[in-house]
């Protein structure tokens, strides 16, 4: 059996680079696969969150999976820190992860760079913690963004000192799965930076629920460069490239082809038409995110459904691997 486990952060202005890299990567597997899908609040909190909005952003991200085309009834939309399965493997798993393993993490660097008073342990051992999301329900497939691929990298490590320590074959390696043609989707403003949630600017990204207009605005005021035409030149020409990746990952067309059609052109028409195409694909997800957002009972009882299934699969696995280490089962 197959089994997809993925998740984002619920730390709000849910963007245009967790679609294209992770969610919109997920529909289709719900066809294929078992897929749980989770809002990992226990990794939010590893830089400080207000309560209030931690809770409403949990929301908004549930509400974001069904508008996207999660389906509650073929995935289990759930919330991590209501199954404590994860977080008792995650302690289990630290005690044999070695910190050389974490050192070489470069969103650590990257992210207690940004918020060094504010960096704790749980950011520096968030990886252990990512590779007990996974592995508590023996995922055999995890689609994420290109950033993602080390902590993969690191799950897959992880679980096979688990079972070289066990001398078994408990936990299956985990495959990443990085598809699509915007895996790293960047910053408007900055093409050698990704687009992120925390990023200051809201100009750096397009939130899932931007107007129209001020998708329009966004990538109008979008960075380019002064250079006649459009080309597809990711070294050299950042921002162009990062805009032509969102074109081709919401068309479906080539990037030769892209630049075909604007290569005499300067920036202005190629931008025109970009926002055009990305007002009308995300219109209809962010008016269902709205609607969904307005009735949080509804969004609490898909919650409830999906952490009940989780559970389930968790608990199960955690029984059999404290009974592999030698802890007792009363
Ligand atoms: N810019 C991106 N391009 C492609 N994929 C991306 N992902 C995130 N940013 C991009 C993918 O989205 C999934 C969920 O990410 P996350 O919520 O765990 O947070 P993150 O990767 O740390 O994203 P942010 O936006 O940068 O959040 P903050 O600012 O809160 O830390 C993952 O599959 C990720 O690859």
């Amino acid at each position: 059996m197959t089994r997809v486990l993925s998740g984002v952060q619920p730390t709000g202005n849910l963007h245009l680079g967790n679609y294209l890299g992770a969610i919109k990567n997920w529909v289709a597997m719900q066809e294929i696969h078992d897929c749980l899908y989770c809002i990992v609040d226990l990794h939010a909190i590893t830089v400080p969150q207000n309560p209030g909005h931690l809770r409403n952003a949990t929301r908004e991200t549930a509400a974001a999976y069904i508008a996207c085309g999660i389906d509650p009834k073929k995935s289990a939309i759930f919330h991590q820190s209501a199954v404590a399965e994860h977080s008792e493997l995650a302690w289990i798993l630290s005690t044999m992860t070695p910190l050389g393993w974490l050192n070489r993490m470069t969103q650590f660097k990257e992210k207690a760079g940004k918020h060094k008073d504010n960096s704790c342990l749980g950011l520096y051992s968030y990886p252990v913690l990512m590779a007990a999301d996974i592995l508590i329900y023996k995922a055999t497939h995890v689609p994420v963004g290109e950033d993602q691929k080390q902590h993969l990298e690191l799950a897959r490590d992880i679980a096979g000192a688990f079972n070289r320590q066990y001398n078994q074959e408990y936990f299956p390696l985990p495959e990443p799965l990085i598809l699509g043609d915007a895996t790293r989707v960047m910053s408007l403003r900055d093409g050698t930076k990704k687009m992120s949630k925390s990023e200051e600017s809201d100009n750096s990204r397009i939130n899932l629920t931007d107007s129209p207009e001020l998708i329009a605005k966004k990538i109008r005021k979008a960075k380019s460069d002064a250079e006649m035409g459009l080309s597809y030149d990711e070294k050299n020409r950042p921002e162009a490239a990062n805009l032509i990746n969102i074109y081709s990952a919401i068309t479906g067309e080539k990037k030769k082809s892209i630049t075909a059609k604007y290569a005499e052109s300067g920036f202005a028409p190629f931008k025109r038409d970009l926002a055009e195409i990305v007002s009308e694909h995300l219109a209809p997800i962010s008016s269902e995110i709205n609607k969904l957002q307005a009735d949080p009972a509804y969004l609490d009882s898909i919650l409830k459904d999906g952490v009940e299934k989780a559970r389930a699969i968790a608990s199960a696995n955690i029984k059999e691997i404290k009974d592999i280490i030698g802890f007792l089962t009363a």
